[in-house]
């Protein structure tokens, strides 16, 4: 069974309560649910959400050298100021994608410049929490190169 870290960061333990308008109106632990029953017996996902930069960096470490076959990381805020965690990415053996709910292109300049994108595998954003599930269609090789 392919095994997927899904890592979430700053703030996003509030999906659902706050900013319906631009993050939907669930919340993550629900959408995790449906997500486990789409892919049960293919795929075992576990998931991890820090509001601290250096628990993101060490959940990358503990799960990026075997652990699991790839992450699914959406770094929030972090996404556009962490060295750190471009360093982790590029440090672990398995792959990372890349993901945001809301089309960071559309929205504020300082959200269009990511820091993790090049050390990702891919980067996927703008389809609501929907890009959760095409991170993992990616990993999971249901994705053409
Ligand atoms: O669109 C995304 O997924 C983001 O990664 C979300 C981050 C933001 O800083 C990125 O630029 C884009 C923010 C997550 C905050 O989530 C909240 C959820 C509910 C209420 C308030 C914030």
């Amino acid at each position: 069974m392919t095994k997927i870290l899904i890592l979430n960061g700053p703030n996003l333990n509030l999906l659902g309560r706050r900013e319906p308008g631009v993050y939907g109106s669930r919340g993550f632990e629900d959408y995790l649910a449906d997500l486990r029953n789409r892919y049960a017996g293919q795929v075992e996902l576990t998931y991890f959400q820090s509001n601290h930069e250096g628990d993101l960096v060490d959940k990358l470490h503990e799960a990026g050298f075997g652990a699991v076959d790839g992450v699914v990381l959406n770094a929030g805020a972090y996404t556009h100021t962490s060295v750190a965690l471009h360093d982790a990415i590029r440090a672990v053996e398995v792959p990372v994608v890349e993901v945001h709910i809301s089309n960071v292109h559309q929205r504020e300049p300082f959200r269009h410049h990511s820091l993790l994108s090049a050390a990702c595998r891919g980067v996927i954003c703008g389809f609501g929490l929907d890009s959760y599930r095409l991170g993992i269609e990616a990993l999971t090789g249901n994705a053409e190169d």
